[in-house]
């Protein structure tokens, strides 16, 4: 390892919502900070993902940062569920507007960090050579940032060009007149699709799992109604601390058997003509009551079979056998539709496995289907990978690829046992991902934030979480997710989609305002579970 050529009081590692946030904050409590980010901008996410029809699940006024009054005030969102371009340039516009940019290294990949007992600090060496020493890193990193390129015999040998849509070239990629093959149909796959389709002289769409996907119903968002909200923000940010999903949006508050069926109908009826997730939040009992749950599928089933005109491509894109929401749910505009064009096709691969990839195309089923362009919308290596591309060794050298090899451990996901002084912004078993994500950055970044001006003022050296306690919290995520309909469908929260990977649920299913709830009472009482060292 080189000398450190320079000395931090913190690392952060990535510059999206989280390192961002974190950055501010930390630099208000008087802390010398520097950002790592591999991107060549700010954003993360935003930064990455430019692939066509890229756009945000979350509805644009609430999916953004609520702790600044005037950030609030100066931007205003265009449209009712953001673009990608919109997001990225809010993330820019705040790191402009809180003089951010001074302390944010682009183009630099953190390649390892190591904890050095003795110093009880972290050594961390960076893609460009850099090595520098910090006494506390913060891992901004997101959860879905890795890329899956599945393994794919004879991808190398092929002819035409081929894409990972969280990898998608920043000068864009002209489809016009091309044959174009896209492999996933997740939220990623079903954004994507429908704009490919108007681009693509012909388009392949090679699905694994077919998805319950509702419509978006996108619109521009009328300055009148933005003015409404902004005066309104107090009262919707206090219906974002309340709600398990962070979101500012009403909780059902019946169980499915309390309606009859005629009811429920028109209750799902008329959150799908509105749009967006609210279809998902008609019945209390929807991912712990099989027949609540299937009946919400089977309305979904029956809006897909209404939409596609040919009936054999209608019931190859229906969902079967596992619960709605079970996988991660997705928003679309369109998407069916597309299916009724005569250029677009789907090869389901469950009836034609993907043999291999030749020079000409995608060999499904003994058939090579031709093509000029594959598209990857085949996911992320979710939780794990982001922090396994980065070679991080804690206390006593210990790696954390091999505490992590039977799955993910850590305490409230924001510590790990064994790694001091190493916090983690939406780290496993945190209920980032299954909630409005933004809104558990602010919780973690703030709560992160305390406990480090908790240390600095009492001349902690190290924190820690204990051993105990990071066991008892993963026993406890594990307690609340067990006998859920989640356990029940092969989604990237349980790893099921990268080949070996342990199978464990990684997120907290318990809600954000139960964490919240939690991580607050475990501060005020001395950072329980945390073994501080003066
Ligand atoms: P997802 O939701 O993981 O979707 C990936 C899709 O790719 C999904 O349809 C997968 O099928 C499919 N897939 C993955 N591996 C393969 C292989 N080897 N062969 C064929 N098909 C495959 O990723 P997204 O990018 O769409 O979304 C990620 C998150 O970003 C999303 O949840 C939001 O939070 C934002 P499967 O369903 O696993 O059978």
């Amino acid at each position: 390892m080189n000398p450190a050529s320079e000395q931090f009081d913190a690392v952060i590692i990535g510059a999206g919502f989280s390192g961002l946030y974190m950055l501010h904050r930390l630099r208000n409590l008087g802390l010398r900070c520097r950002v790592y980010e591999t991107g060549d901008g700010v954003g993360g996410t935003w930064y990455w993902n430019r692939y066509p029809g890229a756009r945000c699940d979350s509805e644009s006024y609430f999916y953004c940062y609520s702790f600044s009054d005037e950030i609030l005030q100066e931007w205003a969102w265009t449209e009712r569920f953001p673009s990608q371009q919109e997001i990225r340039r809010y993330l820019e516009f705040v790191a402009e507007r809180l003089d951010l940019w001074r302390d944010i290294q682009l183009g630099t990949r953190v390649s390892s960090a190591t904890y050095d007992d003795e110093a009880r600090r972290w050594c961390v060496e960076t893609s460009t050579g850099d090595t520098v020493s910090a006494r506390y890193v913060v891992t901004a990193i997101g959860a879905i940032s890795a890329a899956n390129v599945p393994s794919i015999r004879g991808l190398e040998t092929f002819a035409g060009r081929w894409y990972h849509t969280g990898q998608w070239p920043h000068e864009g990629v002209d489809l016009s007149g091309l044959r174009v093959g896209v492999i996933g149909t997740g939220s990623t796959g079903v954004q994507l699709i429908p704009v490919v389709a108007e681009q693509a002289a012909e388009l392949t769409v090679f699905q694994r799992t077919p998805n319950f996907s509702m419509p978006a119903r996108n619109r521009p968002l009328d300055p009148a109604v933005m003015t409404e909200i902004k005066a309104n923000y107090s009262d919707v940010w206090d219906r974002v601390r309340r709600h398990p999903g962070g979101m500012p949006l009403d909780l059902p508050t019946q169980r499915f058997d309390e309606v009859d069926e005629q009811e429920a109908r028109r209750r799902y009826e008329s959150a799908w003509a509105h749009g967006g997730v609210m279809v998902l939040q008609q019945f209390s009992d929807l991912m712990t009551d099989e027949r609540s749950n299937e009946f919400c599928a089977d309305f979904f089933r029956q809006k897909i079979r209404s939409i596609v005109n040919d009936p054999v491509t209608a019931e190859k894109l229906v969902p079967k056998g596992y619960p709605i929401a079970a996988k991660r749910p997705v928003l679309d505009t369109d998407y069916f539709e597309t299916f009724n064009k005569p250029h677009v096709r789907l090869v389901d691969i469950n009836d034609t496995p993907i043999d291999a990839i030749t020079p000409t195309g995608v060999r499904a089923g003994g058939t090579v289907h031709e093509l000029d362009v594959i598209v990857f919308a085949t996911g992320f290596d979710a939780f794990t990978g982001s922090f396994l591309r980065i070679d991080i060794t804690g206390r006593g050298g210990v790696r954390l690829a091999d505490k992590w090899k039977d799955g993910p451990t850590a305490y409230l996901g924001l510590g790990i046992a064994g790694f001091p002084n190493l916090l983690t912004v939406n780290g496993p078993c945190n209920p980032a991902v299954l909630t409005n994500v933004p809104a558990t950055i602010e919780h973690d970044v703030e709560w992160i934030a305390d406990c480090i001006e908790y240390a600095e003022q009492r001349g902690i050296k190290a924190i820690e979480p204990t051993e105990e306690a990071e066991r008892e919290w993963v026993r406890y995520t594990a307690e609340l997710v067990d006998g859920t309909l989640y356990m029940k469908a092969n989604s990237w929260w349980l790893g099921a989609n990268i080949p070996g990977k342990p199978r464990v649920f990684m997120a907290f299913v318990g809600g954000l305002n139960r964490f919240r709830k939690r991580c607050a009472e475990i501060a005020e009482a001395g950072y329980e579970g945390f073994r501080l060292t003066t």
